[in-house]
């Protein structure tokens, strides 16, 4: 069948396996038949690597029992096809062992071996195949879509490389090659048999084929195979799994055979490496486009590979291409797949014959485009010369698609020349550049925001005119998380307690979270409560003195900022508010001072000079607080190094302040922030992205919001001088910047940090001198509010009940109903 695809099989049942009944026995010795046959180990020489594959190849064979009982390999009528340059999975094991019910017969067939779940579970690399936020809700999108047994395929790059290793030397961010395949990769299944190639460069030639009729045919100059990997994902209670399908770049012949039989060895093999350095590594820019050529090409690649899959398949499956949008949704990750919008049209033109209307009608009725940031310097644009050169075909298609929209324009008495220009797809301003954000909303038949402001100001501002042409294209789809990962997995405490007060349906349903909520001035509760954020207190106090050698007390207050290190994200509001503190303290050292640690974790773009320099200040004012005596332990700053998927399921049930601070309009929308609400950490953030919903749903007693909204920033930014006001009316702001500009945390180096400040003095684009008075005031706030025990685990206890709505099952419903009309269960 069409690539390699397993047929319906309605009648398979699962081979014989050993089974005496006794689930645990059973998974143990299915354990060691992988450990000896699959791995070639015995116990005695098995490396806790070795256990986790075992481990993971047994579960795999359960993944495929599951898969393969007739329900997930019937035809559905309808799938969906999510496509993403970046998967941020992180590990599998846990959701695989949860997700199948088997967390407690894993952990007892493996001690009746003598070994510990949780250090198989530490061996499991994680698959980094994503920067942030964006990587991040694929992969949850994917764990939901299989629980809701939607039938989905997600499409991406197998990178060799995920994003690098961070490393802290002296407090500067070093970068290392990250190598999660070295030892192999258990989960996935090779299929060499679904293989396409993809092409590049070259030229177009013409022919008439009938009557007026020219057809037009693409011969790339060079082509690579793009060959699938997959990924199987179970959903919740094993009921559905779908397919993560990977691809990885190979070159045609392994090597150039008259060169290497000509003596020129290196030269042969030389070629081959260039055309598979395709899926070498993951770029790791994140909300900052990177620009490079390769760049293009891994996003033609992957579009291009998963379109002939999917197309092939529906061909195989129904025969007529016309009925494409009745049985696919394709969406696009935000623009970085949009050349699927040209690369559809293609196939269909030039494969299949079709007629340009039917076409673009199959087109416009089969893709969807998620938008993930309005920054400037995140919207996606190619060199037109580049796209000529590389991609020549598409860059014909999409001048016709312009032309025929920049027509239609004229036909409605829309012809006025800054309107065709801000609707046109070429950007003419700057270089002649093919806007792809344009690209994308023209092909789609829906685009989405990510929470109800970012859509508001999606209509508003970046597709303003084009909204005006379609009012009905741009939906809100507000993202969620899935909370197998994010409750049940990483704080299973806190998921037995909500088990025991309100019922195993809540494993089932969220929605059933929010009977928690009538406990939440229960004292009783409230202790329990208290004493699952203490027992994962003392669990993160550990994990920061092995990662950082820092000691913290578990009774302070655990103020997180994670994320990745960006301007907009205002880590340095944090840190300059820790430094205000700092000389706070030491003013008035006998005050009764809420004692508080402040944790940051983060990876900053390794070209982005700012960034890296803020987790150096960072640092450097860790170093001095850490260590003076007046502080006395009442402020303990810690930066955690190589923040990553699994590190965040230590540090988020460990949390008790989230700190949410984007220059209001700046966050698209945030899940970092919603995995800390739900559980239990209160947050402390501007009225930006999906904080505004958390407000309206946990309530506004039970959340810190500070600074300018959305509006505010606008007004504010377009006033002169607005910083060096700001500044000068601030006493703590002005003592802090002096101090730092002063050297106060270089004496070595004393002018290391004025970049910093000179940058907040002149210019400050993200508004951190406006909004820090504000942010003083609110965490002198927080300050008293910790006192209050009583009243803060209510809070708490309110945020982990009404977190319930941001499931990401939630999300995918709405996608479902609203953007790929396709039915849930
Ligand atoms: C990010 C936004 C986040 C948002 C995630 C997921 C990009 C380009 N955008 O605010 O910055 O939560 O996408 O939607 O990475």
């Amino acid at each position: 069948t069409a690539a390699g695809d397993a047929p319906a099989r309605p009648g398979w049942t699962a081979p014989a396996k050993p089974a005496s009944g006794d689930p645990v026995a059973d998974l143990r010795e299915a354990i060691l038949a992988k450990l000896a046959y699959a791995i070639g180990k015995t116990p005695e020489t098995a490396r806790e690597r070795d256990w986790f594959a075992a481990t993971a190849l047994a579960l795999r064979d359960r993944i495929v029992d599951a898969c393969m009982d007739g329900r997930s390999t019937s035809i559905p009528n309808k799938r969906v096809y999510y496509l993403s340059l970046e998967f941020l999975i992180g590990r599998l094991l846990s959701d695989a062992m949860n997700n199948l019910g088997l967390v407690d017969t894993t952990r007892r067939a493996l001690r009746d071996l003598g070994i510990e779940l949780g250090d198989v579970e530490a061996a499991e690399p994680d698959a980094a195949l994503g920067n942030g936020g964006l990587g991040r809700l694929a992969a949850c999108f994917m764990e939901s879509m299989a629980s809701l047994s939607i039938p989905a395929i997600g499409y991406g790059i197998r990178y060799d490389h995920g994003l690098f290793k961070q490393s802290l030397e002296d407090g500067w961010q070093k970068e290392a090659p990250e190598t999660w395949l070295a030892e192999g990769n258990p989960w996935e299944f090779v299929r060499p048999e679904a293989t396409y190639t993809i092409g590049f460069g070259g030229h177009v030639t013409m022919s008439a084929i009938s009557d007026g009729v020219i057809r037009r045919h693409w011969h790339p100059a060079e082509t690579v195979r793009a060959v699938a990997h997959d990924v199987p994902v179970v959903g919740w209670r094993g009921k559905h799994v779908n397919t993560l399908r990977l691809w990885k770049a190979e070159a045609n012949s392994p090597l150039e055979l008259a060169q290497f039989n000509g003596g020129d060895h290196v030269g042969a093999v030389a070629a081959r490496s260039k055309v598979e350095a395709i899926s070498r590594v993951l770029y790791p820019s994140d909300s900052s486009e990177s620009g490079q050529e390769l760049r293009l090409r891994q996003e033609y690649f992957f579009t291009s590979a998963s379109l002939q899959d999917l197309v092939s398949r529906h061909v195989a499956e129904r025969g007529d291409l016309r009925s494409l949008p009745d049985h696919a949704a394709i969406q696009l990750n935000d623009t970085h797949p949009a050349i699927a919008v040209p690369e559809l049209m293609r196939i269909l033109l030039e494969d299949h014959g079709l007629a340009w209307e039917d076409a673009w009608h199959i087109t416009t009725h089969t893709l969807s485009y998620t938008n993930h940031t309005l920054l400037p310097e995140a919207l996606e644009t190619w060199p037109v010369e580049l796209m000529e050169r590389l991609l020549p075909r598409h860059m014909q298609i999409i001048y016709l698609i312009n032309w025929m929209h920049l027509e239609e324009q004229g036909r409605h008495g829309r012809a006025d020349a800054a309107q065709l220009a801000s609707v046109s797809l070429i950007d003419e301003a700057n270089g002649k550049r093919v806007r792809m954000g344009h690209l994308a909303f023209l092909g789609a038949r829906r685009v989405n925001g990510v929470s109800a402001l970012h859509t508001d100001l999606m209509r508003s501002t970046v597709f303003k005119d084009l909204h005006a042409l379609d009012t009905d294209k741009i939906v809100n789809k507000t993202n969620g998380i899935t909370f197998r990962r994010w409750f049940h997995n990483c704080n299973p405490e806190l998921t037995k307690l909500a088990v025991e007060v309100v019922g195993e349906r809540v494993l089932d349903d969220p929605e059933a979270l929010l009977g928690l909520a009538d406990y939440a001035a229960d004292s009783a509760f409230q202790a329990r409560y208290a004493a699952m954020r203490t027992s994962r207190k003392e669990a993160l106090a550990k994990v920061v003195a092995e990662n950082s050698g820092i000691v913290v007390d578990p009774s302070a207050l655990f103020d997180t900022q994670i994320k990745r290190i960006h301007e907009y994200k205002r880590q340095l509001l944090n840190v300059i508010e820790t430094v205000a503190l700092y000389q706070a303290i030491k003013a008035e050292p006998h005050k009764d001072w809420t004692p508080r640690v402040k944790i940051f974790g983060g990876k900053a773009a390794p070209s982005y000079v700012q960034a890296k320099l803020i987790i150096k200040l960072a640092c450097d004012v860790a170093k001095l607080v850490n260590s003076d005596p007046d502080i006395a332990g009442r402020l303990k700053v810690v930066f955690l190094p190589n923040y990553r998927v699994s590190l965040a399921e230590a540090i988020i049930p460990g949390s008790d302040l989230s700190e949410q601070i984007s220059t209001a309009g700046m966050e698209a929308s945030g899940t970092g922030n919603m995995k800390l609400a739900l559980n239990g950490a209160l947050t402390v953030g501007t009225l930006d992205g999906a904080n505004i919903e958390i407000r309206d749903h946990v309530g506004a007693d039970n959340i810190f919001i500070f600074g300018l909204d959305a509006a505010g920033v606008q007004k504010r930014a377009a006033e002169p001088d607005y910083a060096a006001r700001a500044i000068a009316a601030s006493p703590r702001l002005s003592a802090a910047l002096d101090f730092i500009e002063a050297g106060g945390f270089s004496p070595e180096e004393r002018g290391r940090f004025q970049p910093i400040v000179d940058d907040l003095r002149h210019n400050d684009r993200y508004l951190l001198t406006v909004d820090f008075d504000d942010y003083w005031r609110v965490q002198r706030e927080i300050d008293a509010a910790w006192i209050d025990k009583a009243s803060w685990w209510k809070k708490a206890i309110l945020n982990t009940a009404r977190m319930a709505w941001f499931s990401s099952d939630r999300s995918m419903r709405e996608y479902a109903d609203d953007i790929w009309r396709v039915k849930v269960g």
